[in-house]
């Protein structure tokens, strides 16, 4: 019993620095991502990809969020962008409050997309909101098209759907259409890519997409649109 009050009691804390990150967020104009997916599933290549496609376009900002180590925040700084890692030393998730603290580092003005790489997994990140606009779930085709059926949770709460790697699906073959129709029976809304940030393939929907949610979160929020 004592264990689910304190359990509930750390949600309840998360969720309302949560709504404060939101509000910073809405205020600033800036549309806030949350990037989820399994160790290896791609998500810093996607970002190195994404951040590089809208060069001179959008300005990012990224939160790093790995065990240990910073490798990615170090791939992604690379790009001339303002990165913050965080080492959550054991932790399997990042919070709201972590995130809060990193973002303080950034000139939130000058920032349109902050992307937040949460720690490798598909279960943990599920619970904590950080205060982003949505969650984007990403899966590359080497894990299988079995994942949105085994971790439904994440996938029910992703605002964007990712099937990465895709130059990979015949090699693995990772059935599409199955993993299509599980995420649409626990999530009807989320739109669903099929990308290579390897070999471009999908990347402009997935850019154009990006830029549209902007421009959609600043009308919405009656702050200066992009374009
Ligand atoms: N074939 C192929 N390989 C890719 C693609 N995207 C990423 N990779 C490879 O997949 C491996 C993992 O990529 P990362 O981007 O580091 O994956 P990650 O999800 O950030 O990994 P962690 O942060 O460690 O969880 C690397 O060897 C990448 O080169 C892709 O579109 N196609
Ligand atoms: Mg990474």
């Amino acid at each position: 019993m004592t264990e689910i009050k304190i359990l509930k009691n750390i949600l309840d804390q998360n969720r309302h620095r949560a709504e404060d990150n939101r509000q910073v967020f809405n205020k600033h104009g800036i549309l806030a991502l949350n990037f989820i997916a399994s160790p290896g599933a791609g998500k810093t290549t996607l970002l190195e990809k994404t951040i590089s496609g809208l060069k001179g376009k959008l300005e990012f900002a990224v939160i790093e969020g790995d065990i240990t180590g910073d490798y990615d925040a170090r791939r992604l700084a690379a790009l001339g962008i303002p990165v913050v890692q965080i080492n959550t030393e054991g932790g399997c998730h990042l919070d709201a409050g972590m995130v809060h603290k990193a973002f303080q580092d950034f000139v939130l003005d000058r920032t349109d997309i902050l992307a937040v790489e949460n720690v490798g997994n598909l279960v943990c990140p599920a619970e904590f909101d950080l205060g982003e606009a949505f969650k984007v779930v990403v899966l590359s085709v080497p894990e299988g098209e079995d994942k949105p059926a085994k971790y439904p949770l994440i996938f029910s709460e992703a605002g964007a759907v990712v099937f990465s790697k895709i130059d990979l699906l015949k090699a693995v073959n990772f059935d599409l259409a199955k993993a299509r129709e599980d995420v649409r029976r626990i999530n009807r809304e989320a739109p669903i890519f099929e990308l290579s940030a390897a070999t471009g393939q999908g990347m402009g929907e997935w850019m154009d997409w990006l830029v549209s949610k902007l421009n959609e979160q600043r009308k919405f929020n009656s702050t200066q649109p992009f374009s």
